[in-house]
């Protein structure tokens, strides 16, 4: 069976598990202590040299990189993706503008808004005021793709649940985008799948 190595804080790894069960793949969890450094033990580091989560186990490969994963379950179950390059490179364009951007914020407001708080330490408000700023832009361009397609690659794909995935610590970390009305409807169409509400 497929291991997955998660951590219940991680937003790239509650990607995969809503991946993995959108198509029905069943799969065991081992969770990561990631706020108590086990990412960087021997053992994990043998699996992800980058250590982060999620990492995937299946046999001999382990693999890293959430939008790797679910690239790699999506062809392997020939769901999830479009037939055609074009849309094909549409998904992929998605998914490395999550990493590359839309997640970039994510990282050092979860510090400040999550994991300070955790150690009694007060947060860095220009940090919040800053990184809140620049996840907003990038929440409008999105909201921009979506007034004109019901998904971003045209037809529902790995890149929906990739890039919505971000938006899952939304609340925790105190960014407000109900302004954005096409990316909230698009957001609870999501929300609603049963692979969703069993990954939370
Ligand atoms: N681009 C990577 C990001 C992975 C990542 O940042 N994982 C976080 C949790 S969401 C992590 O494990 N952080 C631990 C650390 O940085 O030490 C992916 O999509 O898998």
């Amino acid at each position: 069976m497929l291991k997955l190595y998660n951590w219940k804080l991680s937003p790239n790894a509650f990607k995969v598990r809503v991946v993995l069960n959108e198509l029905n793949v069943p799969f065991e969890l081992e969770e990561i202590e990631i706020l108590q450094g086990a990412g960087q033990k021997t053992d994990f580091l043998s699996l992800n040299p980058n250590g982060k989560v999620p990492v995937l186990e299946e046999d001999a490969l382990a693999l890293w990189e959430s939008n790797a994963i679910v690239l790699y379950l999506a062809r392997k179950a020939s769901q999830l993706l479009p037939s055609d390059p074009a849309g094909q490179a549409l998904v992929d364009q998605w998914l490395f503008w999550q990493a590359a951007h839309y997640y970039q914020p994510i990282i050092p407001l979860a510090m400040e808004k999550m994991i300070k708080p955790m150690f009694q330490q007060a947060p860095d408000e220009e940090i919040v005021l800053t990184q809140s700023r620049e996840f907003l832009r990038l929440s409008n361009l999105l909201e921009n793709h979506l007034a004109q397609y019901e998904y971003l690659a045209g037809e529902l794909s790995v890149a929906d649940f990739g890039v919505a995935s971000t938006l899952y610590p939304r609340v925790q970390l105190g960014l407000d985008v109900s302004g954005f009305k096409f990316l909230n409807e698009w957001l609870s169409k999501l929300e609603a799948r049963d692979s969703w509400q069993k990954a939370l």
